[in-house]
């Protein structure tokens, strides 16, 4: 049931170091709201909207009504006169930003674009930095009904297309892609493209027609990568004393990609750490070398393998989606810096060539997602949340980011809800028929939402009059009248429904934007300022960031593995699950060891430091520390530990006077900076740390357990 924490219950609202180990008491649904919506009214007379941060962030539900992120935003803005918003994403913060300074759009590149059946039947060379790992695609936000990445794989490979898998693990790309694997350092990979560039520059293999005619600022850049503005030629030689591959494997690659239909996709992971504009933009650059970008099947493609729903062709008809009402506050914050807002308010911060200021938050109100899963750097998060006044939490199952909450709302789970799934480039919608009724007390967060806006006197702007599945017939209503318009004849809500699915119409495979503009660059130009591919970029050169100069360059992380922390960990997504979700499941209890999270790493790594298969080790850093079971693999590179993300996170103050993770969560170590002063994305794919074989008395895993007591 609905439970708030008791310090907050006898005290009142403010800040409370207490958060996350305070008991809860249990209280019915209409006292809770009643609570709620006056907790909601104080905040909003005392200091206005932009005193709530709804920023939210968080996958939640697959259906598109009962998305919880636009279920929030809708409410905030109709009932609350709107709130502090957060832009970008943790998956590609740093790319969004950048990739419209370079392309005109970052849409357009990901979502259409070069697609798997182009890959099948026209590449010759894919060139994949951070590799296309399959556990990956097996997921895609309002899900899809095939998955065809292995088998497209497989196609192309026998085809003879030739697979490079430049990444720290080999089993980022699968077997049936046949892989060479080229085990780069992580984080070096802007050098290496540089070193490859280099190559092709040096012997006269690059497309210098293309560049003349689809690009603009290559001799800056030239300038940089032959050493003529900074005295280093940016050679294989020089790359490979930084990337960790021989000066001749880079030569020798470089000369083989001439001539060629070459793909050179870049993971989202890239650009999750520190200086993560640098691959990105230099991949991109290498493609304009090549001459390859708009063919079928060549030049670039980000992201591409990195969810299910990517490279494939796009629906004729938009997704159905709720309207999300209008925000009457300007402030933002890029999302992944929640923390630095709330520990410095009124501070200026930079962000996209523009000085923000952090707003002064009073309330957060959090529904959908698990800051505890996916935040950097958690005990620090938790200090920035304890300076709440009032921490608002929508959570079907008892999270982290629950158990540091004031009031905590009991939220039906996908499966306890009728709703429509579906994805733009994926051809079924579906209809999502409820399998159980809701658990216990729980409730959708939709009719919270509106027993809340109706205490506050919004319940029409909020519902518009319309039940759950009212909005579903008219959601789908709208689909309908887009599919009739073209001249289909779509069923009604009822038929739809009972059927269960509906084949929607797709648009050819025409390669969008990119293809467009290549064959007629004057016709279609880039929503660039020169209307070309911005090798360099005067724009983002005018702001003046030394962290991210006009154009692409080697930038070395400034957290370098040092005699303290010698390994370099990779906190990838997880195999067993989506991110934190269904962490108690049996899937992703079957894939733990002695209950704790697995992590990954070289026997060599491992034989240094007396660690054996199977044994717990404890990795830790500066900024804490967590245990989780060893596995060893000889295909991924010594002196890198792997750790996937979403083991629930369970602190425990520990001897050294850090916190703990018992569990084995890597957002325990990684660090809470932005990419960039342009971008302010996520870091948190990668981190330094050391590692030893952990001794003594294994202490239990709390995390599932609910709250003690009253509960
Ligand atoms: N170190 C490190 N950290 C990372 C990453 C990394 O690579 N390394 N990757 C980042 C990335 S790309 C992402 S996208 C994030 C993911 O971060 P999140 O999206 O926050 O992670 P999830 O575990 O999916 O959290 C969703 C939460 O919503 C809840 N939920 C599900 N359905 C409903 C519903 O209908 N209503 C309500 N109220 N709640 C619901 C679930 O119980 C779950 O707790 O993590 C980021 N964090
Ligand atoms: N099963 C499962 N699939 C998922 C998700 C999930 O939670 N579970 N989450 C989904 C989401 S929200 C997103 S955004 C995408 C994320 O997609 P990605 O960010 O691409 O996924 P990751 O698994 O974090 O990273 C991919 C691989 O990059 C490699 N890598 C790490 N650092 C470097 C580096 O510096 N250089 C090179 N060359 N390689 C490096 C790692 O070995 C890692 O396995 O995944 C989606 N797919
Ligand atoms: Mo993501």
């Amino acid at each position: 049931m609905p439970a708030v924490r008791r310090g907050w219950l006898e005290r009142g609202p403010g800040p409370d170091s207490k958060r996350g180990r305070d008991e809860f008491v249990p209280m019915a649904w209409p006292q809770v709201l009643d609570l709620l919506a006056r907790e909601l009214q104080r905040v909003k007379s005392e200091h206005g909207p932009a005193a709530v941060f709804g920023g939210s962030y968080g996958w939640s539900s697959a259906g598109r009504f009962h998305h919880t992120q636009s279920q929030v935003h809708r409410f905030l803005n109709t009932v609350l006169g709107g709130y502090v918003r957060s832009v970008n994403s943790y998956s590609a913060g740093c790319a969004e930003v950048l990739l419209p300074y370079v392309f005109g759009s970052y849409e357009k590149v990901v979502r259409r674009n070069v697609t798997w059946e182009q890959v099948v039947d026209h590449t010759d060379v894919v060139l994949a930095f951070g590799g296309m790992a399959l556990k990956n695609s097996r997921v895609a936000g309002g899900g899809v009904s095939r998955h065809i990445e292995r088998d497209s794989m497989r196609r192309a490979a026998e085809r003879g297309c030739r697979f490079v898998c430049v990444s720290p693990l080999r089993s980022d790309l699968p077997q049936e892609a046949r892989a060479e694997w080229l085990p780069v350092t992580p984080g070096t990979d802007a050098a290496m493209m540089l070193g490859l560039a280099h190559t092709l520059a040096a012997e006269a293999l690059h497309d210098r027609d293309f560049l003349a005619s689809h690009c603009d600022g290559w001799d800056g850049f030239e300038a940089y990568l032959s050493g003529r503005s900074d005295g280093v030629a940016k050679s294989a030689d020089w790359a490979a004393a930084i990337c960790g591959i021989a000066p001749d494997v880079l030569r020798s690659l470089a000369r083989s990609l001439r001539g060629r239909r070459v793909l050179i996709t870049v993971a989202h992971s890239l650009q999750r750490a520190e200086h993560g504009e640098q691959p990105v933009w230099m991949a991109a650059v290498l493609s304009a070398m090549l001459g390859q970008i708009g063919l079928p099947g060549g030049g670039y493609n980000y992201a591409l393998g990195a969810l299910a729903h990517y490279g494939r062709r796009n629906n004729a008809v938009p997704s159905p989606a709720l309207p999300q009402g209008a925000n009457s506050v300007k402030e933002f914050i890029p999302v992944a810096r929640i923390a630095d807002m709330l520990m410095n308010p009124g501070q200026p911060f930079d962000y996209n060539g523009q000085r923000l200021v952090y707003p002064d938050i009073r309330l957060a109100y959090w529904a959908g997602g698990n800051p505890f899963h996916h935040h950097q750097d958690l005990p620090r998060l938790a200090r920035a949340f304890a300076r709440l006044e009032t921490f608002v939490v929508h959570e079907s199952v008892w999270t982290a980011t629950a158990r540091h909450a004031d009031i905590v709302l009991p939220a039906t789970l996908t499966l306890e809800r009728e709703d429509i799934g579906t994805t733009p480039t994926d051809p079924l919608m579906i209809a999502m028929h409820r399998i159980a009724e809701p658990h216990a007390q729980a409730r959708d967060d939709y009719e919270i939402f509106c027993e809340l806006a109706r205490r506050l006197g919004g319940l029409d702007a909020f519902s518009e009059g319309r039940t759950a599945r009212d909005w579903l017939r008219h959601l789908y209503g709208k689909t309908r009248d887009t599919l009739a318009a073209l001249g289909l004849d779509p069923p009604d809500f009822e038929t739809f429904w009972q059927r269960g699915e509906l084949k929607l119409p797709q648009a050819s495979d025409d390669g969008g934007m990119l293809r467009a503009f290549r064959e007629q660059p004057e016709l279609h130009p880039l929503q660039t300022p020169s209307g070309k591919i911005q090798i360099s970029s005067p724009a983002i050169a005018s702001f003046g960031y030394a962290d991210c100069p006009g154009h692409p360059v080697w930038l070395p992380s400034t957290e370098a593995p040092d005699a303290d922390h010698p390994l370099r960990l990779i906190s990838n997504q997880p195999a067993t699950r989506l991110h934190s979700q269904l962490d108690f499941g049996g899937h992703s209890q079957a894939h733990k060891l002695q209950g704790r999270e697995i992590c990954t790493m070289h026997p060599a790594t491992a034989a240094e430091r007396g660690i054996a298969e199977g044994d717990v080790a404890r990795l830790f850093n500066a900024r804490g520390a967590c245990l989780a079971a060893v596995r060893l693999s000889g295909d991924m590179l010594p002196g890198v530990v792997q750790l996937a993300t979403g083991a629930w996170y369970d602190a425990v103050d520990d001897d050294h006077g850090g916190v703990l993770c018992v569990h084995g969560n890597p957002n325990v170590l990684t660090r809470d900076i932005g990419t960039s002063r342009l971008t302010q994305g996520c870091t948190g794919q990668l981190t330094v740390v050391q590692v030893e074989r952990f001794q003594g008395e294994l202490p239990p895993v709390r995390a599932y357990e609910p709250p003690a007591p009253n509960n």
